[in-house]
C-alpha cells in the first residue's frame, strides 16, 4: 500500500520527512516522536497515524466482550495519581471473597464475556496461595474464559510475599489458569515523573523485566502509558521508545493502551488533567512510534466513547470493550458508563467507516461483521442511531 501525495503536499517541512519514513516503513527516531508530540497541527499528525494504521493493520476494528473484576482495592502503597487503592482501615476498602469473584465471573461469561480482566491493589494480608487458588476457582467455573490478570507491579509483590522467583510465580499462575498479563502499572517510565506521581512504585526497568520474563514464558501482555499528569512531551516519547525496544527484544506485547489521567479524589487533584487534544495525540504518536505493536487500543472508559470513536481515525484499531463494572476510573471521577452494549460498539465502528470484528484476548476473530450495518438488525431497531431508508 503506497502513500498519499495529496497528504504529502499539505505537510510542512517538519512532517514531510516523517511522512516519507512512514510510507517507506522506516522506523521513526526519538526526535521524530517529539516533533509529532508537539506539532501544532494535531490533524496532520492524525492523518500520518491513520496512514500508518491503514498500511500496517487495515480497516478492521477489534473489540471484545470482556469484564473487569477488581478483586480488592486494599493497597500497601499510595500512588499520588490513584483514587482506587485504599489502606486496609479505610471505609472504602473492600476485598471480594473467591466465591464473590466466581459469581461475578459466571455472570459475565453467561452474558458472552470471553475475557476476565482481574487486577487489584498490593494487598498487605492476602497470602500468596490465595491468588492461584482464586484463578483455579474461576477457571473451574468458567473454563472457556481467558484470564488476563495481575499487573507487573502485583506480580513483583507476589514474589515478595511468596519468596519465589518471578519465573516460579508466573509458571504457578499460568498453571492455575493465567492466560495473559494486562498493561497496568507502567505509568510513565521517566524517573522524574515516577518520583512525582508514584514514588513507592517499581522502576521502569522492573516493569519491563516482568513483561520480558512473561513473554519468554509464552505469556502475551499489553502495555499502557498514563498521560496527563506532569510528564513532558519528551518523557512521553521516551516511554514509547522504551516499549518499542522491549518489543524488539521479547515480542510479546499485543496492544498499547494510553490511559487518560483522572485527577478527582487523588493526591494530584490540583492538576487539570489531559485535554481532548492529548487523548488523540497519544493514540496517534503511539501508532507512529510503536511500529512493532500490532494493536493500538482506545480505552473508552478512560477517554469517553466519543474520543474512542474519533481515535479510530488517529491510529487506533481496537476498542476496549464491553467492560461491565469498573472501579479504578470511576473512583477517580470518571463520568463514563461502566458498560457498553455490543450494539453501541458496533455503531461507533460502523459510523467511523470501519469494519467491526469481535476478538478474543489473543486477537483471534470470534465474529466478523459486514463493512456496513446489517440491514436486518437496523430494521429490527437493534442498531441504535440507524434508521432504515
Ligand atoms: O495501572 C490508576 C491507571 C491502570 C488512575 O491491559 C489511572 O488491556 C487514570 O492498566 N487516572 C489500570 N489512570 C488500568 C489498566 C488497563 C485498562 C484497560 C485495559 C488494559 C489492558 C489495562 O490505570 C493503572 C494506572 O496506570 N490509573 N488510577 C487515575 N486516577
Amino acid at each position: 500500500m503506497g502513500g498519499n501525495s495529496l497528504l504529502e503536499r499539505t505537510l510542512d517541512s517538519r512532517l514531510a520527512p516523517i511522512y516519507r519514513k512512514v510510507v517507506a516503513g522506516q522506523r521513526l527516531t526519538f526526535d521524530d516522536g517529539v516533533t509529532l508530540m508537539t506539532h501544532p497541527s494535531l490533524f496532520a499528525v492524525g492523518q500520518l497515524a491513520n496512514l500508518a494504521r491503514r498500511m500496517r493493520v487495515g480497516d478492521r476494528v477489534y473489540f471484545n466482550n470482556n469484564a473487569h473484576i477488581n478483586y480488592s482495592n486494599v493497597c500497601a502503597i499510595h500512588c499520588k495519581f490513584c483514587a482506587f487503592g485504599q489502606s486496609r482501615r479505610s471505609s472504602k476498602a473492600y476485598t471480594l471473597t473467591i466465591e464473590q469473584i466466581v459469581a461475578k465471573a459466571r455472570e459475565a461469561v453467561a452474558k458472552g464475556a470471553t475475557e476476565l480482566h482481574m487486577v487489584g491493589g498490593l494487598h498487605p494480608d492476602l497470602p500468596w496461595e490465595w491468588y492461584p487458588e482464586m484463578l483455579r476457582a474461576v477457571k473451574a467455573a468458567c473454563p472457556g474464559a481467558h484470564l488476563k490478570c495481575f499487573t507487573a507491579i502485583e506480580l513483583i509483590h507476589f514474589t515478595r510475599i511468596s519468596g519465589l522467583t518471578l519465573e516460579q510465580v508466573l509458571l504457578t499462575l499460568k498453571e492455575a489458569g493465567l492466560g495473559s498479563i494486562p498493561g497496568g502499572g507502567a505509568e510513565i517510565f521517566a524517573p522524574r515523573v515516577r518520583e512525582a506521581i508514584c514514588k513507592p512504585k517499581e522502576t521502569a526497568e522492573e516493569w519491563l523485566h516482568v513483561h520480558d520474563t512473561a513473554h519468554r514464558l509464552g505469556l502475551r501482555s499489553n502495555a499502557t502509558m498514563l498521560y496527563g499528569t506532569v510528564e513532558t512531551p519528551e518523557e512521553r516519547v521516551d516511554h514509547l521508545v522504551r516499549l518499542r525496544e522491549q518489543q524488539d527484544r521479547s515480542g510479546g506485547f499485543q496492544a498499547f493502551i494510553p490511559l487518560r489521567f483522572h485527577p478527582e479524589n487523588t493526591n494530584l487533584g490540583h492538576l487539570p488533567g489531559p485535554t481532548g487534544y492529548d487523548d488523540l495525540r497519544v493514540i496517534a504518536v503511539g501508532r507512529l512510534m510503536l511500529d512493532n505493536f500490532p494493536h493500538i487500543k482506545s480505552y473508552w472508559i478512560a477517554s469517553s466513547p466519543a474520543i474512542a470513536q474519533v481515535s479510530l481515525h488517529f491510529g487506533a484499531n481496537d476498542i476496549d470493550g464491553t467492560v461491565r463494572e469498573e472501579k479504578i476510573y470511576h473512583m477517580a471521577g470518571a463520568r463514563t458508563a461502566q458498560y457498553t452494549e455490543l450494539q453501541q460498539l458496533l455503531r461507533m465502528i460502523w459510523e467511523a467507516g470501519r469494519i467491526p470484528a469481535e476478538r478474543n484476548t489473543v486477537y483471534e476473530v470470534i465474529r466478523e461483521y459486514p463493512a456496513e450495518p446489517d440491514p436486518d438488525l437496523v430494521a429490527a431497531g437493534a442498531i441504535r442511531g440507524y434508521t432504515v431508508e
